[in-house]
């Protein structure tokens, strides 16, 4: 049966706030879990993910699991470590001591982050790209990737992966141009990753159908997706602001954008 009562990890974030009021509209009974209380939301779940005991109950009874929750940008070894990397696996760990059959979770780009970007003709970057983490969050998003993946042949947990490039309510950049999410599009996916059938362990590129596109989107359509939007109508008004983007410059020419150039945050 399609999945109904859903966990949503990271409800308090940008993304998980956006989904929040998306979500419904897709059928969806959202249950929330965050570290930081949701104003309007008595019910959320407001614990970290290494509270053991709170994601236990948390998962309880759930038919599927967003996982949101992390840092989501570049911060010290030691932090990734503890949210994304302990975090995710304790997560998984819940999940599978529950039963719950499937979790979507949210990757990133920045697993693939220095690929170089398509020019001219060359192909969109395929779904099995290698991995190329362009920071420490970057790897714990790769790191979520594999314990899907021995959660999937180990237990029989499902789990799509998305890479998401950005998902914002618009693009504010010539680089998202190319790889923006729409929010509806976003709901969409999550929609898609959550009702395709025997998805194992897939992974998926996470955008809209944008003229710019740099990435393939074929496994996301095979689970049903059908993206709805396009960049396209902002770039004029951001290449304009922010000028064409500058083939000698990496934080232009590979996927990850300026997280390719930024130093790691030392120290812990
Ligand atoms: P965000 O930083 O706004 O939200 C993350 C949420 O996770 C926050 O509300 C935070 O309180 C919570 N959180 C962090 N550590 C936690 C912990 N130890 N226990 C419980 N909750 C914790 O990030 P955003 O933009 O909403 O992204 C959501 C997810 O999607 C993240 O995993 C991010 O890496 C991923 N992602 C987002 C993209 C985007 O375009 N927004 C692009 C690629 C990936
Ligand atoms: C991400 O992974 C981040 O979570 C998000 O804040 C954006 O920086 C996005 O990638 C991006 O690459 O634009």
């Amino acid at each position: 049966p399609a999945p109904r009562t859903v966990l949503l990890t990271g409800a308090a974030g940008g993304l998980g706030t956006l989904m929040r009021k998306l979500l419904p509209d897709h059928g969806y009974e959202l249950r929330l879990f965050d570290v930081r209380p949701i104003e309007g939301e008595p019910d959320a779940i407001t614990a970290d993910l290494s509270d053991t005991e709170a994601l236990r109950a948390a998962v309880r009874g759930v038919d599927a699991i967003i996982h949101l929750a992390g840092i989501s940008l570049e911060s010290t070894f030691e932090k990734v470590l503890k949210a994304n990397i302990e975090g995710t696996y304790h997560l998984y760990e819940a999940a599978r001591g529950a039963g719950v059959p499937r979790i979507v979770f949210a990757s990133s780009n920045h697993a693939v982050g220095f690929t170089p970007v398509p020019r001219g003709d060359d192909p969109l970057i395929p779904i099995d790209t290698p991995r190329r983490p362009d920071t420490f969050y970057g790897l714990s998003k790769s790191f979520g990737e594999d314990l899907a993946q021995l959660y999937w042949d180990k237990h029989g947990l499902e789990t799509v992966s998305i890479r998401i490039g950005s998902c914002f309510p618009e693009p504010t950049s010539v680089r998202m141009l190319s790889v923006w999410m729409s929010p509806a599009d976003g709901a969409r996916l999550l929609h898609a990753a959550l009702t395709a059938e025997h998805v194992g362990h897939t992974v998926v590129h996470g955008s809209s159908a944008n003229t710019r596109l740099w990435w393939d989107l074929t496994s996301a359509r095979a689970l049903g997706y059908a993206p709805q939007d396009d960049s396209e109508p902002y770039a004029a008004g951001l290449i304009a602001e922010q000028g064409e983007p500058d083939p000698d410059n990496p934080a232009h020419t590979r996927l990850g954008g300026h997280f390719v150039n930024d130093p790691p945050i030392w120290p812990y």
